[in-house]
């Protein structure tokens, strides 16, 4: 990508609205990126989307506006393995960040180390090719293999035609996995379509994969406030309920045309989890259980 000629995109809403929904106390955004900045991080050679900027002052200025206390910042595809601004904004943090690093195969020990000591809980491996030139399976197998010692889980992104062709390689996967989206189901199927029954599977083979609830707007191409994506998504968690996460999504990388309301993104929780009880867990119980054990009630 030439940096030079590039208009960067700015894939978030300057002013999202102030939700109506309460989160409970302690909520986690537990999928969330930052961009650079990119004259102290600049972007990697082989990003596929040029971003502006999108510092951990304006995410946490985002996490209080929206209700949230702590954020779990997953290192987007445009920094490829470079963690250096995700571990930046972990450090401003006080405590309430965590993340989700992207690793070569070659990193060392002491890396993973140095990771671990400045907050990161897993590692994502990203199968999507418009994000990512290569996504080698053996590799992938390697490196969740070394960092089950750190306690640390998977984190895959995917998308639903796939899943057949992955599922050996997650089957061998020795750590717990999160899935990013929910791999990405076709939601206008509804809640029994072909694509969330084959994800129900492959939670069903393990009851180690946990999945985020998350992303209507990149998922329920009929837009705001996004029926679809509740009316396929409330029963998952509904039968699933220790194992889903929640997040925004924010900066939103490369949505161009329908950046979403965070604010209205807030607002359709009660729509996937319309309880109580599943709101706390979704939004304060497994994510903290996931990333801050040691303080997890
Ligand atoms: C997401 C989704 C996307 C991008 C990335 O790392 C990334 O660039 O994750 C996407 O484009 O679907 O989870 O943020």
């Amino acid at each position: 990508m030439n940096f030079e000629t590039q208009d960067r995109i700015i894939s978030w809403v300057a002013d999202p609205s102030k939700p109506r929904f309460v989160p409970p106390l302690g909520a986690v955004d537990a999928h969330c990126h930052v961009f650079g900045p990119m004259a102290q991080f600049p972007f990697s050679a082989k990003a596929k989307y040029l971003p502006g900027d999108a510092g951990p002052d304006m995410l946490f200025a985002l996490r209080d506006r929206l209700g949230f206390t702590r954020n779990v910042i997953v290192q987007a595809s445009c920094h490829g393995t470079d963690n250096a601004a995700t571990l930046h904004a972990i450090a401003k943090s006080n405590g309430k960040a965590r993340g989700v690093a992207v690793v070569e195969p070659s990193v060392t020990d002491a890396e993973l180390e140095r990771l671990h000591e400045g907050g990161i809980r897993g590692v994502r491996f990203n199968f999507l090719k418009r994000l990512v030139d290569d996504a080698p399976k053996d590799k992938f197998l390697e490196i969740a293999r070394r960092i089950q010692q750190l306690g640390w889980h998977v984190v895959v992104y995917f998308e639903a035609d796939i899943l057949m062709e992955l599922r050996p390689f997650l089957d061998a996967i020795p750590t717990l996995i999160v899935v990013d989206h929910m791999g990405r189901p076709n939601v206008a199927q509804g809640p029994d379509g072909d694509e969330m029954r084959a994800f129900r599977s492959l939670l069903d083979s393990r009851d180690d994969i946990w999945f985020k609830a998350s992303c209507p707007d990149r998922l329920d191409a009929k837009g705001p406030p996004w029926d679809d994506f509740a009316t396929a998504v409330a029963p998952l968690i509904a039968d699933y309920p220790d194992r889903a996460l929640w997040g925004t999504d924010w900066p939103h990388p490369n949505m161009q045309d329908a950046t979403p309301d965070d604010g209205a993104l807030v607002d359709m929780i009660p729509s996937i989890a319309p309880t109580l009880s599943l709101q706390r867990k979704l939004l304060v119980t497994n994510p903290m259980r996931l990333y801050w054990a040691k303080e997890a009630v």
